[in-house]
């Protein structure tokens, strides 16, 4: 018996086969979970519809973030299937593709800002607060992505750092305030891995092949690698660990 038994989790942000969340969903799926997802626009909603289907789901919303009103419908149309909630994934990020590349003051603009928090960082909190009443009292799990970029100024990050960095706070603040329902919240801080969101970021291709010379396992890590702790930290494995970020980065971060 797989260790999500009995779990039933929301999976954000797939736009690929290579996205993050498709290979926690894999993960999520292969220990048991029964899987709802949701699609950004409709150029993306038969995408995330096959990978559904792949995992026995027929619960397929829109949602995009920007939109409250997609936020409410697509908790209460979930609300409809399922009269619980166990696990909220959340692989959303966005920046303006000149937010980040270059430098970071090149890219900085009011609009910039705020679109690339409004995406990057509040929607965690905006969809961690629209889950709640599925959620409560269920042990549940509420789980993010973030990056090094969010600590250190790492070159072409830039606005994504900072947004990042909120991203980071918030899961302490959600962790706090949601700790009490029995709702833990972590980020999993992965290392860089070629998906439609990492190929944005100016210089990747140079960014992997200096991670594979020199992470401790001298490799960088796949979607397997991030699904699997994904799995295990949404998991009542990890009934211990909340407001953690947890690298799943072949060890990089701890260089100096
Ligand atoms: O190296 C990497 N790939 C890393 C990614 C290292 C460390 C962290 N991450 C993070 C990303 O910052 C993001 O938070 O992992 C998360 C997932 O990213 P991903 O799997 O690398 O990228 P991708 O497959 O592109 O999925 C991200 C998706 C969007 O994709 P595109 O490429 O179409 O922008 O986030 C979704 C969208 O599907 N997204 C939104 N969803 C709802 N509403 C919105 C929105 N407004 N904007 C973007």
């Amino acid at each position: 018996m797989g260790f999500l038994q009995g779990k039933r989790a929301l999976i954000t942000g797939i736009a690929s086969q290579r996205s993050i969340a498709s290979g926690i969903a894999e993960a999520m799926h292969r220990e048991g979970a029964e899987l709802a997802f949701t699609y950004q626009n409709d150029k993306l909603k038969s995408r995330v519809e096959a990978a559904a289907s792949e995992y026995g789901s027929d619960i397929v919303l829109p949602l995009d973030v920007t939109d409250d009103a997609q936020i409410d419908a697509c908790f209460s149309d979930l609300g409809k299937r399922w009269d619980s909630l166990d696990i909220v994934v959340h692989a959303i990020a966005f920046a303006p593709r000149e937010a980040i590349a270059g430098q970071f003051l090149d890219g900085l603009t009011r609009e910039n800002f705020a679109l690339a928090h409004d995406i990057s960082a509040y929607s965690l909190s905006a969809l961690a607060k629209a889950a709640r009443p599925l959620m409560q009292g269920r042990n549940g799990a509420v789980l993010t992505l973030s990056y090094l970029g969010a600590e250190r100024a790492l070159a072409g990050y830039n606005l994504m750092g900072v947004a990042k960095a909120s991203l980071e706070a918030s899961v302490r603040y959600l962790a706090y305030n949601l700790g009490p329902d029995g709702t833990r919240v972590n980020a999993i801080s992965a290392g860089p891995i070629k998906t439609l969101a990492a190929s944005g970021i100016a210089g990747f291709r140079k960014i992997l092949g200096h991670v594979e010379e020199n992470a401790p396992l001298r490799r960088t890590v796949s979607i397997e690698d991030v699904g699997n702790a994904a799995a295990f930290l949404c998991s009542d494995l990890a009934s211990g660990i909340t407001g953690e970020i947890t690298y799943v980065d072949a060890g990089y971060n701890i260089l100096g």
